[in-house]
């Protein structure tokens, strides 16, 4: 019987790893499929009626035919459906919301675009460059601060706002940035990575197509 869930990505993907990362923790077994974006396949009609905004990730759910696109929706999505993650009271879960809302507006922003950059995957001035990495820095410090004398960012368990910020910050080192400046965040770190069921990115979002195990 197929699994439940289909996430189309590609592997150096940051918001595909943030999906990938949530269904492991879950436990939820999925598909992975290749968008192969070299040759456009994110522009095509096919693949742009399932995904509005012709980027990756997009997330099937099988049980009701849903295609779910934007990471953070996602993860609102898959924390309400199966239970996980969501913050164990209101306030919790709207802390956590607002955790998401901050990290793409400082966060990831900066952090991805810094690594794209970085990676040679796009080019821009070397001023631009900086700013990102000076953008990125700067929401570390706001991470760094918060997380002094918490284990998690919500609450006393690890929720959503956790594993989408787990899911820029373990690209800083590709984007140019060092967390050894953040000891706060390494620790926190440390602790993402010891939940059952974590996986890293290489391991979580393989070069080509995989059908769950
Ligand atoms: N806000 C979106 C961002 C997704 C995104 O930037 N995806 C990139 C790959 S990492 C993409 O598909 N880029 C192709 C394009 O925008 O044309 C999310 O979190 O899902």
């Amino acid at each position: 019987m197929p699994v439940r869930f289909e996430l189309h990505g590609i592997a150096l993907s940051g918001p595909t790893y943030k999906v990938g990362l949530m269904l492991s923790l879950a436990g939820e077994p999925f598909d992975y499929e290749h968008v192969d974006m070299m040759q456009g396949a994110h522009r095509q009609p096919a693949y742009l009626s399932k995904q509005r905004y012709g980027q990756v990730p997009l997330l099937i759910d099988r049980n009701n035919g849903r295609h779910l696109c934007e990471s953070a929706a996602i993860l609102e999505y898959l924390s309400d459906i199966l239970g996980r993650f969501g913050g164990a009271t209101l306030d919790e879960r709207l802390q956590a919301r607002e955790w998401l809302y901050w990290d793409f507006d400082r966060l990831a922003s900066n952090v991805y675009r810094a690594r794209t950059i970085k990676l040679g995957i796009r080019s821009a001035p070397a001023e631009v460059y900086e700013a990102h990495v000076a953008g990125g820095d700067a929401a570390l410090k706001v991470l760094d601060r918060h997380l002094a004398g918490r284990a998690w960012i919500v609450g006393e368990g690890a929720t959503i706002a956790d594993i989408d910020i787990y899911g820029v910050v373990t690209y800083a080192g590709e984007a140019g940035l060092d967390l050894a400046d953040f000891p706060n965040v390494m620790t926190w770190m440390t602790r993402v990575e010891a939940l059952p069921g974590f996986a890293s990115t290489k391991t979580l979002l393989p070069m080509e197509s995989r059908v769950a195990a």
